[in-house]
């Protein structure tokens, strides 16, 4: 075997450095894409629920092995370009020929399928640990959506009547922070799907079929999702507007929808005199 000119190793040591700058390039803009602007996130918004967590790592790997692998390839076909580039080689050169060589052939088949497995391997361990029926809920709201807008009864008589609108924004769905709170979805005309990015992912109100998630919020705040299915002329219009509360404020906030849903009108009963 013939020693490499030097040429190479720095080409090489070149290369590396390019590839590790635009590897932390990378990284870099994720953990900025992290931060939250003014609610907006121009990747990612900040996950706020376990499920939603979760899904954030999934990507967010992903998005790793496949940002690395795209910068592995793209680094080494420039350095083949440039490097062997007809006017550095002398008349008539012809590149080493490597066709058939079984070590190769093996290396590029194994590599991506290795790589490719892991991945479905960490997502189907992703869907299996968040996309399964709980029971050990302290809550339960049925989420309904209709063209075009969401109910969320919570099941006391209190429901919650989001009706869509692109004019302001609409009526929160509250829920108090730090509890498990499970989401029984329905649609009853067409199929809906309702998703908050920060929360979990999208799960599909589908008319007659039972389909479900969770949330668990660990902050009081307001996040904002969407009707992820095309559904209809308004479908645009079925914001979603997401609200966690303390646990006292929440409170709170219920005791005031049972007394409006108790005493719808207020019929002012005769006082007596
Ligand atoms: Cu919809």
């Amino acid at each position: 075997m013939r020693f490499l000119p030097p040429i190479y190793f720095h080409l090489v040591a070149r290369s590396a450095r390019a590839l590790i700058t635009t590897i932390g390039l990378a990284g870099l803009a994720f953990v900025l894409s992290s931060c939250d602007l003014g609610g907006l996130s121009p990747i990612f918004p900040e996950p706020v629920s376990p499920n939603g967590k979760d899904i954030y790592d999934t990507y967010f790997y992903i998005s790793l092995v496949a940002i690395a692998v795209f910068v592995g390839v793209e680094a080494s076909l420039l350095w083949v370009v440039i490097r062997y580039r007809r006017s550095r080689q002398p008349a008539g050169y012809v590149v080493p020929q490597v066709h058939g060589h079984a070590g190769l052939e093996i290396a590029w088949t194994l590599a991506p399928l290795i790589i490719v497995l892991a991945i479905a391997a960490y997502s189907f361990v992703e869907l299996q640990k968040n996309f399964q029926p709980i029971n050990n809920q302290e809550m339960t709201v049925k989420v309904s959506g209709h063209q075009f807008g969401w109910e969320y009864d919570y099941l006391n008589g209190v429901v919650v009547h989001q009706e869509g609108s692109l004019a302001a924004e609409v009526t929160p769905f509250v829920v108090p922070t730090n509890t498990l709170i499970k989401l029984q979805f329905d649609a009853n005309d067409v199929i809906h799907s309702w998703w908050v990015p920060s929360i979990s992912g999208k799960t599909d109100a589908v008319p007659g079929y039972d389909n479900f998630s969770w949330l668990k919020i660990d902050k009081p705040g307001k996040w904002r999702g969407e009707c992820a299915e095309l559904c209809g002329s308004g479908h645009a219009q079925m914001q979603i507007m997401m609200q966690a509360m303390d646990k006292a404020d929440f409170d709170a906030w219920m005791a005031k929808q049972k007394a409006a849903t108790t005493s719808p009108s207020p019929s002012p009963s005769p006082s007596p005199a």
